[in-house]
């Protein structure tokens, strides 16, 4: 993997880029839709290719590994040739997903045991083991096995985990340097710096990650309930140390506003299931503020749902259309915010990075960041 940084914005630390991987190039700052089972809910590849012009999606760890699993998954040649998606893919190591969904989890030393959370069958994850398992899946760039503490753990709690984690990842790196790519073309492995809202952890954790001179960086550990000033503050700390020539990816953030937030500081990465999950729900996100499609004001609104949407949905269809669709439980109706919820996060960093290389990404932040945070 290449990265070259192209830009850089005069008035904060915003940054454009371009990634190279074996599938494809990647322009950052980049959003990143989560197809967390080798889909992305709702929407289809195509849908993804054409019309939202992603350049690069998820999956994760956890959940393939438990459904469909690696035998399937070896079989079919990895994840690319399984669900049709050539361009590049990054899967997250399941540790996050161990935490959050598994059940009767404990962690040692060694790794992480849980029972699934879908038949209650026990597991167990080592560093090493999600180093094989990215390796089966397949995905372009993979993700270091973490420990993610909640935003509001003590300083006490948060130090032992940074330092279980740091061990771990020291060992990732360790069995990734050791083992070769399964299909013929290159991956590559990101550390994840932790450290919870503390400045000395993060400073220490960054430092660390720096030292293992991998070709790109995540920020795990943030928008898990700390304050949202802690979150960019705490971003900040972290990209003073990473090296400014290695992509920066901001993990399972965020929304519209903090998406931005974080390119002023440096970010060039970013996931999230909030376009698509919260467009199941009928959520739209526009660039003239959001909209909750199922209230009454829209029921017999026949303007389209995003006028200056780029997307196939935004002309052709109506806001009474969707709110009629998303009442009735139609499965079209979560299909269509998603693929426009993707499409404006999309469009959104393409705007980014137009204002970026253009000098004026700082004031245009500035009133975009107004806009996205008006309800319609
Ligand atoms: N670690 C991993 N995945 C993640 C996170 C993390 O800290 C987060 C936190 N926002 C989202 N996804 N491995």
């Amino acid at each position: 993997m290449d990265f070259k940084l192209l830009n850089t914005d005069p008035k904060s630390s915003a940054r454009t880029g371009e990634l190279t991987t074996d599938h494809g190039k990647i322009q950052t700052p980049i959003f990143m839709p989560v197809g967390t089972l080798g889909s992305v809910k709702g929407v289809h590849q195509r849908e993804l290719r054409d019309d939202i012009n992603a350049e690069i999606i998820l999956g994760n760890t956890y959940h393939l590994y438990l459904r469909p699993g690696l035998d399937v998954l070896e079989k079919a040649g990895g994840l690319h040739k399984f669900n049709g998606w050539e361009r590049p893919i990054l899967t997250d190591s399941g540790g996050f997903q161990v935490f959050s969904l598994a059940e009767n989890r404990k962690l040692t030393e060694e790794g992480a045991m849980f029972r699934s959370h879908i038949d209650g069958s026990k597991h167990f994850f080592t560093p090493e083991n999600v180093m094989d398992t990215q390796r089966t899946i397949g995905a372009d760039i993979i993700m270091a096995f973490d420990e993610c503490p909640p935003g509001t753990s003590t300083y006490e709690y948060s130090k032992n985990s940074l330092e279980l984690t740091q061990r771990w990842l020291e060992r990732c790196v360790k069995r990734f340097d050791e083992t070769e790519p399964k299909y013929g073309y290159s991956q590559t492995l990101f550390p994840i710096v932790q450290g919870c809202v503390y400045n000395d952890l993060r400073i220490k954790a960054a430092e660390h990650a720096a030292s293992l001179n991998r070709e790109g960086y995540a920020i795990g550990g943030l928008a898990v309930g700390e304050p949202v000033e802690d979150m960019y503050s705490m971003i900040e700390v972290v990209n003073e140390v990473l090296p400014k020539d290695k992509p920066r990816y901001l993990m399972g953030v965020g929304t519209p506003v903090n998406i931005l937030e974080a390119i002023s500081r440096g970010v060039d990465m970013f996931d999230c299931v909030m376009p698509t999950r919260n467009g199941r729900n009928g959520m739209i996100f526009t660039s003239e503020g959001t909209i909750n499609i199922k209230n009454k004001k829209w029921y017999d609104d026949f303007s389209p749902i995003d006028p200056n949407g780029t997307s196939y949905v935004d002309q052709n269809y109506s806001k009474a259309y969707v709110r009629h669709l998303i009442h009735s439980g139609e499965l079209l109706g979560s299909q269509i915010c998603s693929i426009h919820n993707l499409a404006f996060y999309l469009w959104l960093v393409r705007e980014a990075r137009e204002h970026i290389n253009a000098g004026t990404f700082a004031s245009w932040k500035e009133i975009m960041v107004k806009k996205l945070a008006t309800r319609l």
